[in-house]
């Protein structure tokens, strides 16, 4: 074992890239290319991974601080077995880095520039192989641009990012539309080189500038140019004369604000987070002082709570945003009633435990929540209605003939739900091993978008943690969820006496635009039903 202090690899230049989420707290165990930190800079956000596993000791950044390539991140007590590990980020000798050509589009994939001549304009390294949405057309087709000006803006699930011009000169077509997706190597354009002198080959990297296999370069943004991805920043870009970075140009998205009606205060007029803020202030005020425009939803006062004591601002992280945003849709556009019941599952509590050894021996917990799934599972198959959804015209309903439940799972990151597919036919076994590790991968932030879709109904089960009952938001377009809480012990009368139950209170949310209150009636007797007398499943 030996300790070994990670740093910051090659971030495309950024010299006062931000933290804005540390990952990983004093103890945990990370494995190679676990995401460590999350950086910020003008021009993109990228998740710096580890490029070792080992037990993080020390952690040398906080949020805030801001950092270059080199910078130390945290301490690793490293799992290789007491041989001394070369420092994380130096380049390993014999693997010394190939000369990597400045250009910022591969020249090897198109021959080297003369002066006057046409050049394709390629996707650069950008970090992955996979394909990369385009999310911002920033220049045209008959734009003069500097080399290093933006000409396009690419979004993976981890970070955004600028494809700066590779030379300067005209831009004589774009063949790239918003939406699609493009790969490293891909043509975007043809650009017509001016300045008569052929664009000299780069010298070679520097041999600091560390090779892949010593320090997986940030994931973001890496091998795009560093002077094209940084220093462009003196240029203002084309496109509406809009200049303005990418972690602005996405919460501009967000808010639905167009930036060409935004001032920018930055350097050369750049737009700034706060030019976006302070605007989105001014216009909610103006519609408040006004007569209410748009929605006419009354915008919250801002309160100066730093007046009334010490606060800590943290930021949302990218889940508690969208989820946020998921939320307020949902509550705005679904009216939803909320139907409770209190279902005795005394019988099902005893049968789990009588499964508990049986569980040991396979390595799986059977909790409540495979009987959740299954019997919600046979209710959907009895009403349909539950789990389908409005298309979007609202003229239809579509009815699925699949059963995949979404499972509201809480992480420190925020709520995720991924999906539980075809949950009729899987055993109750499987299904506990299945939640048990969509729970794990959502906690380690391992799931893909994909198993997070396709959902028809949704389970949030708060019942490990407490509380009498709740009204669960819609995920919409689902049309209804189940909230469950936690279980109590409750005398119920038996005709008799008193007897002592344990008694599981549910909520069934709907949207009352699609299924009405017998339906709702009718699906939550069959639930409690089923949870009741689980023989009732085999049926
Ligand atoms: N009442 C009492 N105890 C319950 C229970 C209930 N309704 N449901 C589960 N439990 C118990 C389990 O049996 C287990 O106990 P034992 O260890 O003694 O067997 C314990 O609580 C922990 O269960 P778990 O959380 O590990 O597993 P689960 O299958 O019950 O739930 C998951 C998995 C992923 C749904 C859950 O961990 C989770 O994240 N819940 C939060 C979901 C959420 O945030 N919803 C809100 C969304 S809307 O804001």
């Amino acid at each position: 074992m030996s300790q070994q202090t990670l740093t910051v690899p090659d971030i495309g230049g950024a010299e006062d890239a931000e933290v804005i989420e540390i990952c990983v707290a004093v103890g945990d165990r990370v494995e190679l290319e676990q995401s460590l930190i999350v950086l910020e800079s003008d021009k993109a956000s990228m998740e710096v991974p580890a490029d070792m596993a080992g037990t993080v000791v020390d952690i040398l950044v906080k949020e805030g601080d801001e950092l270059a390539e080199g910078a130390a991140i945290l301490v690793l007590e490293t799992d290789s077995g007491g041989a001394e590990v070369e420092p994380a980020n130096e380049p390993v000798p014999e693997a010394a880095p190939e000369p990597v050509p400045e250009a910022v589009a591969e020249p090897a994939a198109a021959p080297a520039p003369s002066a006057a001549m046409e050049q394709s304009v390629i996707v650069p390294d950008i970090g992955t192989d996979d394909a990369v949405e385009v999310i911002e057309i920033i220049a045209a087709a008959g734009d003069t641009v500097a080399e290093g000006d933006s000409l396009i803006v690419l979004e993976s699930d981890k970070a955004s990012m600028e494809i700066p011009a590779p030379f300067s000169g005209a831009l004589l077509s774009l063949k790239v539309s918003l939406g699609d997706e493009v790969r490293q190597g891909d043509v975007i354009g043809t650009m017509q080189i001016t300045g008569g002198a052929a664009p000299e080959p780069a010298p070679a990297a520097e041999p600091a500038a560390a090779p892949e296999a010593a320090s997986p370069a940030a994931k973001a943004v890496p091998e795009i140019k560093p002077a094209a991805a940084v220093d462009a920043s003196a240029t203002p870009v084309s496109g509406g004369d809009v200049y303005a970075g990418p972690a602005v140009r996405k919460l501009a998205r967000e808010f639905g604000v167009t930036l060409e009606n935004v001032s920018g205060s930055g350097p050369k007029g750049r737009i700034l987070k706060e030019d976006l803020q302070n605007f989105v202030k001014q216009s909610l005020s103006g519609q408040g002082s006004g007569s209410a425009g748009g929605a006419g939803i009354p915008p919250i006062p801002e309160v100066d709570f730093a007046a009334f004591g010490e606060i800590d601002v943290q930021p949302l992280s990218k889940i508690d945003k969208l989820t946020a945003e998921n939320m307020h849709r949902s509550w705005l556009n679904v009216p939803r009633v909320t139907q409770f019941d209190e279902v005795d599952i005394t019988e099902l509590e005893a049968f789990r435990a009588d499964m508990k050894a049986e569980g040991e021996k396979r390595g799986v917990k059977l909790t409540p929540l495979p009987f959740l799934l299954k019997a919600v599972a046979a209710a959907l198959q009895d009403n349909p209605k539950l789990g389908a959804s409005l298309s979007a015209d609202g003229e239809s309903l579509v009815y699925k003939k699949y059963v995949h439940i979404g499972m509201a799972v809480d992480t420190p990151a925020g709520l995720v739900v991924p999906v539980v597919r075809n949950v009729d036919s899987k055993s109750l076994w499987e299904l506990a091993g299945e939640t048990a590790e969509l729970a794990a991968k959502a906690r380690d932030r391992k799931l893909k978008p994909q198993d997070m879709q396709g959902a028809c109904f949704s389970i949030s089960s708060l019942g490990n943690i407490g509380g009498t009952g709740f009204t669960p938001i819609i995920n919409a377009p689902e049309v209804a969820i189940l909230g469950v809480s936690k279980l109590a012990v409750k005398p119920v009368w038996n005709g008799a006496e008193f007897e002592p139950r344990k008694m599981l209170p549910l909520s069934l949310a709907y949207d009352h635009r699609v299924v009405n209150g017998a339906d709702g009636g009718r699906f939550m007797a069959q639930v409690n039903a089923s949870l009741v007398d689980i023989r009732r499943l085999l049926l």
